[in-house]
């Protein structure tokens, strides 16, 4: 392959020429906290939560992948609006989530069952070492938009996260972003 740019929206998170990949409640309804509020929401029209754009590179070692990510602000009951979640296929990949616009917070955990919340926000760029899976929140009132580079085989893994679920949830009490154990968690 050749050298190529795709050109980067900062404020819509367009990424062309890309592929997009749409997220509706329906499809994170097993990793919400609510799954009743989940099931509502579905019945009156199932909104949109986020969006990926995906740049085309080729998925093998060397090449690194590259996308946007568009969270909508909005909640499922209390819990703010997320992404589904994933360890690396590979798991042993790294990962760079620089933020665009909007406000969130990235939750990790360790397969040792170390938990790490970051907060995003305009210009931060966050870490994901290996062997830590990651989530997304839009804890804000505007889309929050991130750039993510990461190697392009890493590949996903959805299952783990869709059984355990993480060890804290965020949510917003009394108006403000709150952390909460998840009652839900499981060990497995
Ligand atoms: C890929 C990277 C992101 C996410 C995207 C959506 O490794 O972490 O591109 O895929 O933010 O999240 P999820 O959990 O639905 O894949
Ligand atoms: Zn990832």
């Amino acid at each position: 392959m050749k050298p190529y740019n795709v050109v980067i929206d900062f404020y819509t998170g367009d990424l062309r020429p890309g592929k997009k990949i749409l997220r509706r409640v329906s499809d994170i309804k097993k990793m919400c906290y609510d799954e009743k509020a989940a099931e509502e929401l579905i019945q009156n029209g199932d909104p949109l939560v986020y969006e990926a754009i995906y740049a085309d590179v080729p998925e093998e070692e060397g090449q690194l992948g590259h996308c946007t990510t568009i969270i909508y602000p909005g909640k499922v009951g209390k819990e703010y609006f997320l992404t589904k979640g994933h360890y690396h296929a590979k798991t042993g990949t790294a990962e760079i989530y620089f933020c665009l616009c909007g406000q969130g917070r990235l939750i990790m955990e360790s397969m040792d069952g170390d938990c790490e919340i970051l907060e995003m926000f305009p210009s931060s760029a966050s870490y994901i070492p290996p062997f830590w899976s990651h989530r997304t929140m839009n804890t804000g009132t505007e889309p929050l938009i991130f750039y993510c580079i990461f190697p392009a085989e890493a590949g996903h893994d959805y299952s783990t996260i869709e059984e355990k679920g993480y060890p804290k949830l965020i949510v917003e009490e009394n108006g403000e972003v709150t952390i909460i154990d998840n009652p839900k968690r499981r060990n497995r």
